[in-house]
Formats: structure tokens, sequence, C-alpha cells
């Protein structure tokens, strides 16, 4: 009986121990869940705190690059600086030196004859005329006697004129106004322009001084010229950079501007354009715009051309150019989805979809008015072998009115 009863009590043990390995089994399952659980919660969000570790990175860098942006600019501006000071200091030196003769000629002119006087104002108008003097001027000795050359009123108007120039800044021509105006006698030709107002972007510019019995007819900037020749050629299927800068010798055959200087000098004032073209066979033709502006190059140097006159029938940028982005064959703004209007025609325009007028496309070869060649459109395509396209400041013609 006890045998019976101690088998019971073991077969009882054996299924107990059992159980118990069974929920330790599951225990050990449990828990190396938990282990993973909590493994792969570590790696997350050692993970999480990488990433927001390598973006706080990311914006330290763009700040450190913003700086070296701003250490630059800082730098280029302080250069600029240093050179207008210098070119100030050197011109003060010229200046006081022209300015110390001429003092001493008129104390010293007592004599009144007629040669010293001449050659005296001479030299008064060529130091007045020399674009290069600034400020700080000689001017002390107020009390010092009147010559019987100079009456007092003249002396008066020389120290009046020697003080306006102490207010005028360096001279820097911007365009072929600036020169024109300056030297209306001046004959056409390449002048050097400094379209940005940077004393070392200096640029050759061809301009166009009118002719000597009409002054209002000059002070025009060619900014674009064609001829078909067989000593000017130049390729005009250029890239967006090419156009931004400009190519071509001015003077020599063909150039172009460039688009960077157009905006700079038509953003700081209105300015007018024109065109003079020459069809093969039907002569002369001329275009203007009483407005034209160039945006900058955010905007893809976007185009303002308003107020039309000339004579040739239609005015084809109020529909096609007028508002319209620059492009490239490789920068294509246009409006044509499917293709590329300046790939397509052989060179960058203000295109939309995409012109009634190109000139800078290739030179037509034959007298075919549907090719794709430099054509303006009027009564049916106008074919060209000759352009000028040019800028002057609105209304300058105006400044040689007489006053009333
Ligand atoms: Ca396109």
């Amino acid at each position: 009986m006890s045998k019976e009863i101690f088998k019971d009590l073991h077969l009882l043990m054996e299924t107990h121990v059992n159980k118990v390995q069974e929920d330790i089994g599951a225990l050990n399952t449990k828990i190396s869940a938990l282990e993973d659980k909590i493994d792969s919660t570590i790696t997350d969000f050692r993970l999480q705190i990488m990433e927001e570790i390598e973006d706080k990175l990311e914006i330290v860098k763009e700040i450190e690059d913003k700086l070296e942006v701003m250490e630059e600019t800082v730098e280029e501006e302080l250069s600029h600086l240093a050179w207008s000071m210098n070119s100030s200091s050197s011109s003060l030196a010229s200046i006081n030196t022209h300015l110390s003769h001429l003092e001493q000629r008129i104390v010293d002119d007592s004599t009144g004859d007629p040669d010293n006087c001449s050659l005296l104002v001479d030299k008064v108008s060529e130091v007045m005329n020399d674009p290069r003097f600034t400020n700080e001027l000689h001017t002390e000795n107020d009390s010092r006697p009147a010559s019987t050359c100079l009456d007092e009123e003249e002396v008066r108007e020389l120290k009046q004129a020697v003080a306006s120039l102490r207010e005028s800044p360096v001279f820097l021509p911007r365009d072929c106004s600036d020169h024109h105006w300056q030297h209306p006698e001046a004959p056409t030709g390449v002048f050097q322009t400094f379209p940005t107002m940077d004393p070392k972007a200096a640029r050759d510019s061809w301009c166009d001084m009118g002719t000597n019995s009409s002054k209002t007819s000059g002070g025009w900037t060619l900014i674009l010229r064609r001829r078909n020749t067989t000593w000017g050629l130049v390729d005009f299927n250029r890239t967006w950079a090419e156009y931004r800068r400009g190519f071509g010798t001015p003077g020599e055959g063909e150039w172009w501007f460039g688009l960077g200087a157009l905006h700079a000098l038509t953003y700081r004032q209105p300015y007018e354009v024109r065109f003079l073209m020459h069809d093969m066979e039907r002569g002369y033709f001329e275009a203007k715009y009483s407005n034209f502006r160039v945006e900058d190059e955010s905007s893809n140097f976007r185009l303002i051309t308003e107020g039309f006159s000339g004579n040739v029938s239609v005015d084809p940028f109020l529909t096609h150019h007028h508002g319209r982005p620059f492009s490239t064959w490789d920068r294509d703004n246009d409006e044509w989805i499917a293709g590329s209007c300046s790939a397509s025609n052989g060179g960058g325009w203000w295109y939309s979809r995409c012109h009634r007028t190109a000139l800078t496309a290739v030179f037509p070869t034959s007298p075919n008015r549907d090719f794709r060649s430099i054509r303006w459109l009027d009564k049916g395509w106008l074919i060209l072998d000759d352009v000028a396209m040019m800028i002057r400041p609105s209304g300058y013609a105006r400044r040689f009115e007489p006053q009333s």
C-alpha cells in the first residue's frame, strides 16, 4: 500500500516538476523577448539621437557657410573702399598741385597781359574739366587781392566752381551717354565704361556719339551688333553664362553686351532702346521703345519693353517678348513645352512661343523669308543681315534743349 502511495506521490511530483520546467521555459522566452525589445528601443533611441545630431551639425555648417560668404563680401567691400581712398588721395594731390600753380598765377599776374590771361583761363578750364578731381581742394587765402586779369566776379565764380568740384565724387562713366555728356564732340568708337559702378569692372563699349550737327543724336551704348560679313562672324549659339557675361569684342564685327551689365544699367534709371536693321532686299528699318529694362538673374533677366515707335508696322515685343524671361539652349525658360526656341533658332533671346523677332539667330543664307534666321515680323518677315540694338537713358536728348 505504502508503495502505491509512494508511486502516486512520485507521479504527482514528476507532473509538478514538468509544469514548473514549462513555466520556466515560458518565462525565459518572455524575458528574452523583453530583452530584444529593450535592445531595439535603445537602438532606435540611439539612431534618433544621431539623426538629431546630424541635423544640428547641418545647421551649424549652413551658418558657417553663410558667415564665410559674409566675410568675403566684407573683404570685397573693404578692398573697394581702399581703392576709392587711394584714388581720391592721388586726385587730391594732383588737384592741389594744379590749384597752387593757379593761385600763384592769380597773385602774380598783375600786368593784365591778355596772352597771360587767356593762358590762365585755359588752365582753369583744363582743371575744371578733369573728371578725376574730387574733394579737399586747396581754397584758403580768401583775402588774396583780385588780379587785373580776372575781376572780382570771375575770381568768385572760380572759387564756386572749385567748391563744387570738392563735392563731386570720383567720376566713373557708366555708359556711353556719360561719355557723350562730358565730350559731345567725341567721335563714335570704343570707350571704357563701368556699368556696375565697380571701379575694377571696367568694360569696353562701342558708343554711337551721333553727328556733330546734332548733339541729341548721340550717347547710345550698342548692346548687340550683328553683321553678315566674312570677317565679323561670331557664334551666338552660347550658354546662359556667356549671355550673362557678354561676348564678342565691341568695335570688331559682332558682340553681345551681357545681361548682367544690362540689368546693372537699366535698373538704376529708365532707359530707351533703339533697333537699326537692314533687310536683305527691302533696305533699312528702325524701331524704338521709350522704356527698356532687364530685370535681375533671379527673374531670369526678364525683359520690359514699352512705348513702341518706328517705321516697321508691327510691334513684335508687345505680344511675344515684353515680360518674358531670357532663354538659352542650356536654360529653357520659353513657353514652348515640347521644345527649346533658343536651340532651334541658334541664339539666346526673350522667347515666348517662340518669337516675332530673334536678333541672335543665324544669318539668312537666301531671301527665304520662312527660314529661322535673324528676323523681325513686319508685313511678313524681314530677313536681316545687319542689326544694331542700342540703349541710352530715357529722355537723354532733352538734356540738350535750352533751359527756359
Ligand atoms: Ca521650352
